[in-house]
């Protein structure tokens, strides 16, 4: 116990492991496509290298656009303007605050929804309960990669006159029901952050099969220029540069590598989490394509200790897992002060939020991380009561990020 350091010993891990380290390709690839693009003087407004990433996009998914921008939170701002949304949205509090951020900043109304307990993914039958006169439209989350109850949302969404539209920020390279994440609903939202299983630095893109849409996101994300002095639209400044296209082509050609390496981290945890009582590792579905890229789990009572407790040792072991989206988007500002009792409707995402934890996956561990967590946290589960007790002392350092 005295080796452990939160109690004074060295870190387990001399290299930090995060939740998010970057999937990085190819360099020589990389540098190639680079040296292109500054021979080609061209290094933004829809160049070769993001028409490309788009055509890559759209194919992999199987559909008929893919409108690349530069990052995740403004492509669900434009989506959402695109498709005329007003009043009020339903989505799940259970999400990356971008989420409700994109719906806030444009005076439209987030309306908080409570998510089921094993996919932490928006129930539907919640979705229902808060539909008023001014719902004009529904955000699924597809989170940690898994898919939401696609054709359930649509029958409320069309039985309702609403907009559909997925936050896949999570989940590019997913399937539901065998055919890719990107095809469903009006539109699909993708994340291409340095976080994400696939990243081009910064980006985003919404995917869509609708002509009409995906010609209006393309004049928003350029100012509304329809040509070179006509504007038709209000529109913002969306477009992906040519460096985060050339990085999101590059690791687009190392899908497989990835997704191979986060595939074996994942046994790799599931079979240790198993080894001992009181941490649910959420198991992703074998029969769907899926990314791998979240390892999540719930710590619950049997554990011996508390998710905080075990997020602060294994911080000082160099393991920095997280908690997310710990509290949950209403309790943060301003959806707190606007909703102040959105908890009472929120029952499965205040249990979760209080029980998630994520863990480091991805290339940037070395073959045997896993190994050693997984022996880390078997001694923590056996020495749970003592470490407990121990940590009173050490505890009032509070958790540095949620
Ligand atoms: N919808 C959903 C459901 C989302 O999850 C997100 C983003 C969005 C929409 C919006 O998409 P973007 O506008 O971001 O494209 C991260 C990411 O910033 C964010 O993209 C992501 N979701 C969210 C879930 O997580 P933070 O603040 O928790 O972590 P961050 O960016 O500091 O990175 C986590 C850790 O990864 C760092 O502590 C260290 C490591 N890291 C990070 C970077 C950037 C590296 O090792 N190298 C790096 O270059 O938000």
């Amino acid at each position: 116990m005295e080796d452990l350091a939160i109690f004074g010993g060295p870190p387990l891990l001399e290299k930090t492991l995060h939740v998010g380290g970057p999937n990085l390709g190819d360099r020589e690839a990389l540098f190639a496509r680079f040296n292109e693009m500054l021979d080609r003087n061209w290094v933004t407004n829809n160049g070769p290298l993001v028409k490309e990433f788009e055509q890559r996009i759209s194919e992999f998914i199987d559909v008929r656009h893919c409108v690349a921008m530069c990052n995740g939170t403004v492509a669900l701002e434009i989506a959402c303007r695109a498709l005329d949304l007003e009043g009020e949205v339903i989505l799940p509090s259970f999400t990356f605050v971008a989420t409700a951020h994109a719906l806030q900043w444009q005076g439209i109304q987030p309306v908080f929804c409570d998510v089921e307990p094993n996919t932490h993914c928006i129930d539907p039958g919640e979705v229902e309960r808060h539909i008023t006169p001014r719902t004009t439209g529904i955000i699924g989350v597809n989170v940690w990669g898994q898919t939401c109850q696609v054709e359930t949302l649509q029958e409320i969404a069309d039985r309702n006159h609403l907009q559909l539209l997925f936050d896949s920020a999570h989940a590019f390279g997913a399937s539901h029901n065998g055919r890719m994440v990107g095809a469903f609903g009006r539109c699909e939202v993708f994340s291409f952050h340095a976080t994400k299983f696939l990243n081009s630095f910064e980006g985003g893109a919404v995917v869509t099969n609708d002509d009409e849409l995906a010609e209006k996101m393309r004049l928003m994300r350029n100012f509304g220029f329809s040509g070179m002095d006509e504007v038709i639209y209000i529109g913002t400044n969306g477009k992906m540069t040519e460096v985060c296209a050339a990085m999101g082509l590059t690791n687009l050609d190392s899908f497989d590598d990835f997704l191979e390496t986060n595939l074996t981290n994942y046994h790799g945890y599931r079979d240790a989490f198993r080894s001992f009582p009181g941490v649910r590792l959420l198991e992703y579905d074998d029969g769907e394509s899926c990314n791998y890229q979240y390892i999540v789990t719930e710590v619950g009572p049997e554990f011996g200790l508390t998710r905080d407790q075990l997020m602060t040792i294994l911080h000082a072991e160099n393991i920095r897992a997280r908690r997310y989206f710990w509290p949950g988007c209403h309790r943060m500002e301003p959806y707190k002060s606007f909703f102040p009792h959105a908890n009472l409707l929120l029952p499965t995402t205040e249990s979760i939020a209080e029980k998630v934890l994520l863990y480091p996956t991805g290339i940037s561990l070395r073959v045997d991380d896993v190994t050693t967590i997984g022996r880390l946290m078997r001694f923590l589960s056996r020495n749970a009561d003592a470490i407990s007790s121990r940590l009173g002392s050490v505890e009032k350092n509070e958790p540095e990020d949620g």
